[in-house]
Parts: C-alpha cells; sequence; structure tokens
C-alpha cells in the first residue's frame, strides 16, 4: 500500500472525519465578530486549541485542515502539528490563496495559489503538514458552472493535487458546488456530475495517484431558494447515485462539506448516506460549520470555559462519527 493511500486512510477510517479549521482571517473574523468575539489572532487560536485538545478530537477526528496563520502558533509550549499529532490526528493545510473573479466570465470563480505553490508546500510539510486543501468554487444557474470555469478549476486542482504528491502529502480535491439559488436537485445532480469527472479528467491527465487523495465533494441538494422540496432519503439516494457515477473506484474516500447545512440535517445526510452505501467508498465528514456552529456559540458567552466548549464539540463530533458509520439516530442525538 502506498504511504499515501496509508494516510488518506488513517484520517478517513473508522468513522473518522476532518475538522476544516481552515477558515482565512476575513471568514474567522465573520464568524466571531457574528458571536461577538473580537478576531484577535489569541482568540482565534483559544477557540481552535480549545477544540483541538478535546476529547471529540482524539477519538472521532482524524486530520484537521489548519490555515496558515495556525499552522504557525504554538500552544501548550507545542507547535500546533504536533499538538494535533498528538491528539491522534494528522495535521492538514488549506494552500488555495481563495476564490477570485474569473477573467471572461464576470459572475464566476477561480481559485488561485498555484504560483510558487512548491516552495510553500515544501515549507508545510517541514511544519508536519501531511495532507493540503484546495477549493474550487461553482454557482448553479440555468448559464453555470459554465464550460470554462468547469474547465479551469479543474486543471487548478490537477495542478496542485500533482504538486502536493510530488510533496508526499495527501491532497483534498474540493470542488463545492454552492446551495445558493433556486436550482432543484436534479440540476445540483446534473452539474456535480459535470464537475466532478471534469475534474477526474485532470488528475487523470495529470498523472494524480488517485489512491492517495480524498474527494471532498458536496452532497446533492435543492438550492436554498427553491421550491423542490426533497426528502432526506432522496438526498442520499441522489448523493450515492451521483458519486458512484463520477468517481473512479481507486479512490479510497470522500468527506463531505456541510456548505451551508445545519448541523442536524449534515449529520442526518450523511448517516443515510452510510444506511444505504454500497459502493466501496468510504463516506465521512470533513464540516466546518457543521462541527463548530454550536460550540462557537457556547464558546463566546464565556472563552474560558473550555471544558463547556469541549463538551458541546464532543458531541458534534461523536454524532457525525456514528453518521460516518450508519449508526447515527435521532434518539442517541437527544440522549
Ligand atoms: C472552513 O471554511 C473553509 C473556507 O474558508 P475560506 O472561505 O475563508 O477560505 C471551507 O473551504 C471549508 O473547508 C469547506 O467549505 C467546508 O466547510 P463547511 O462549513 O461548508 O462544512
Amino acid at each position: 500500500m502506498s504511504e499515501l493511500n496509508n494516510i488518506a486512510l488513517e484520517i478517513i477510517s473508522n468513522g473518522k472525519g476532518i475538522l476544516a479549521a481552515d477558515e482565512s482571517t476575513g471568514t474567522m473574523t465573520k464568524r466571531l465578530e457574528d458571536v461577538n468575539v473580537p478576531s484577535t489572532p489569541e482568540n482565534r487560536l483559544l477557540f481552535r486549541e480549545t477544540l483541538f485538545t478535546s476529547q471529540g478530537m482524539s477519538q472521532c477526528i482524524g486530520g484537521v485542515i489548519l490555515y496558515d496563520e495556525t499552522i504557525k502558533q504554538n500552544a501548550k509550549n507545542k507547535k500546533i502539528p504536533e499538538l494535533i499529532s498528538n491528539m491522534n490526528s494528522h495535521p492538514g493545510i488549506k494552500v488555495d490563496t481563495g476564490a477570485k473573479v474569473l477573467a471572461g466570465s464576470s459572475e464566476e470563480k477561480i481559485t488561485e495559489g498555484l504560483d510558487g505553490l512548491r516552495e510553500r508546500l515544501k515549507e508545510y510539510y517541514k511544519l508536519g503538514a501531511k495532507f493540503t486543501k484546495w477549493r474550487g468554487v461553482y454557482s448553479i444557474s440555468k448559464e453555470y458552472p459554465s464550460k470554462l470555469s468547469i474547465h479551469s478549476n479543474a486543471h487548478a486542482l490537477a495542478r496542485y493535487s500533482s504538486l502536493v504528491q510530488e510533496c508526499n502529502m495527501v491532497p483534498i480535491v474540493e470542488p463545492e458546488l454552492l446551495m445558493d439559488g433556486n436550482h432543484s436537485a436534479k440540476d445540483c445532480y446534473n452539474k456535480t456530475s459535470e464537475v466532478i469527472k471534469k475534474c477526474f479528467d485532470e488528475l487523470i491527465l495529470h498523472k494524480v495517484d488517485l489512491k492517495g487523495i480524498i474527494l471532498k465533494p458536496n452532497m446533492i441538494l435543492a438550492g436554498t431558494k427553491s421550491q423542490d422540496k426533497i426528502s432526506n432519503e432522496e438526498v442520499a439516494k441522489l448523493t450515492l447515485d451521483c458519486l458512484k457515477n463520477s468517481v473512479p473506484n481507486e479512490v479510497p474516500g470522500i468527506a463531505f462539506l456541510s456548505g451551508g447545512q445545519s448541523e442536524i440535517q449534515a449529520t442526518e445526510n450523511l448517516n443515510l448516506i452510510n444506511k444505504l452505501n454500497k459502493t466501496n467508498f468510504i463516506m465521512t465528514y470533513s464540516y466546518g460549520r457543521a462541527l463548530q456552529q454550536s460550540a462557537l456559540k457556547f464558546w463566546s458567552k464565556n472563552i474560558q470555559d473550555i471544558e463547556g466548549t469541549q463538551k458541546v464539540f464532543n458531541h458534534r463530533a461523536k454524532m457525525n462519527t456514528l453518521a460516518a458509520q450508519g449508526k447515527w439516530s435521532k434518539e442517541i442525538e437527544n440522549k
């Protein structure tokens, strides 16, 4: 088994999932200001450190995606990557530099960060990173995502993945089709299939070892403004069908993003996906908001209450780890 395949499996096996704590300073500032906490480097670290040293972390989280600021910080006299490794988890790093306006398509985005990437990757590897993340963002409408956006983001994701594997780390490939809009679930299914297939065409062209990646896609959902209301079972069935038909068999696993679903919705949908999963892919979570929301709200009321905050986070992590094994239920959630 290749080293990269091994790392990928360690991150996502046995119900373990990924904590996406890679909010850029701008996004983290928004999250903190929403709960009336000043966004200082110390506060950003304190909240994150509280999660990283929790029981939920060592029992449920196989990997943490960090942001550049955090991977270089220290806590409890340790470098953050060392602290994460000591908690039985793998440190990872977001390496894209954000989605910018795509020239030639004024409303769509292209993710940047390829210039100088090889050198940055070497630095992150030395800091202890075992895996990385790059997110392509696509909106859905009648004309979007355009061929241009599908092609250019797939190309960037493949160049990124190939460089990451060259530097001995596992690339998380994240093509996110946004929930915003009035599109139906069927539209989301069709566009997600097209985007994912194109990503794999490019990954193969760039000679990426598919056994050494993790795919981080959206679930198949109707847009937030759509009249098309579908059941959770339907979400799970469409998501599984879409991935079965667009992801090559070599890929070891799929770790979903939550994309703005509520915490419970994201857990419930993941649970149903695993109950119905007949593929060989591991299906787990790589959640940001859906793992952190309640913990952040609790913490904001008393940022010194580490134990209380960890209790809230532990519960969410445990519920998602049960869902990643198809063992979650409403009764267990509310116990
Ligand atoms: C944690 O948020 C990440 C994005 O941060 P920036 O927008 O500041 O770069 C994001 O990529 C995240 O990893 C995924 O979208 C999953 O997060 P959600 O909240 O959708 O589960």
